[in-house]
């Protein structure tokens, strides 16, 4: 599998009328409902504290978005005070979940980044959850669309593998094992994470990732996971999926950067949004569709 880009990328950049997400826009979860896509993407302002918090965008066509003047979900508890990041949406009986990369007070120590929940039914209001893992350094996390063998399941990443847990209430969760590891001399050699909540095919889950080298460039990857046993890796494709080429994800706020954090599945293609360059929103289609020239 390799992605096309959408011709029109970037599909939004920062938003110079709001101060909260005047700085960049980037990595963002995606959830088809209802006939409309929606992201949740993470959002800067000040550059002097870095804080992340999320904006929400719509779209009828995946390509072209309506976003609103204010942020839609910001830091409030410690555990997540100065930032959240990197949100991954999974909707589950008419909610949806979003776990989430809180950046506690001890954010770039090495070990300020913890995994952590909330959901909404409506883009609006937001019920938060916590954080719900083990309290090390974790993030990456994402949650199946449903339970598997009576039990809800998640992929995160303790760096640099990626793990697989389980839990009955979505809050304590279990099972904690390796699923994927780097591979050596490869484009993913230093770390891997999940990317997209896995996708059910009829050969497996599909599971969006990124994988960082020696040099730091993050790059995009795709494998399939077993539909009953989602701890057994059945196949990963050796080339990335997406690189950094494109002047957008060259330069940045973080130079060589396509990460992605949400994936949806629309006529017959998947479509991976994707920051660029930690500054940009972009998307990436999975199959010829000439429409989109
Ligand atoms: C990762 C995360 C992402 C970011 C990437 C590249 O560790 O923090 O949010 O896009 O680094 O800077």
């Amino acid at each position: 599998m390799k992605l096309r880009r959408y011709k029109g990328n970037p599909i939004l950049r920062p938003g110079k009328e709001n101060k909260w997400e005047s700085g960049a826009v980037f990595n963002c979860a995606a959830v088809y409902a209802g006939g409309l896509i929606h992201l949740l993407y993470r959002a800067i302002g000040e550059y002097d504290t870095y804080i992340s918090r999320f904006g929400h965008a719509v779209s009828e066509d995946g390509l072209n978005f309506k976003r609103f003047n204010s942020p839609v979900f910001e830091p409030q508890e410690d555990y997540e005070h100065f930032g959240c990041e990197d949100p991954r949406i999974t909707h589950i009986n008419d909610r949806f979940y979003i776990t989430y990369t809180a950046l506690s007070n001890r954010a770039w120590s090495g070990s300020g980044n913890r995994v952590a929940l909330s959901s909404t039914t409506d883009f609006k209001t937001y019920k938060r959850h916590g954080v719900i893992l083990p309290d090390m350094e974790n993030k990456d996390a994402v949650l199946f669309p449903e339970k598997i063998n009576g039990k809800y399941v998640m992929f995160h990443r303790i760096p640099p593998d990626m793990w697989i847990a389980y839990s009955e209430n979505l809050k304590d969760w279990y099972g904690h094992k390796i699923v994927m590891r780097p591979r050596g001399n490869s484009w993913d050699c230093k770390k891997i994470g999940a990317g997209a909540p896995p996708i059910k095919t009829e050969k497996g889950w599909l599971e969006f990732y990124h994988g960082v080298d020696e040099k730091k460039a993050y790059r995009l990857g795709v494998a399939l996971f077993d539909l009953n046993d989602p701890s057994k890796l059945l196949a990963r494709q050796d080339e990335p999926i997406l690189e950094p080429e494109e002047d957008y994800e060259l330069y940045g706020d973080v130079p060589n950067v396509v990460f992605t954090c949400g994936a949806i599945e629309k006529d017959d293609s998947f479509y991976v949004y994707y920051g660029g360059g930690d500054k940009v929103i972009c998307v990436a289609i999975s199959s010829e569709v000439e429409k989109l020239d």
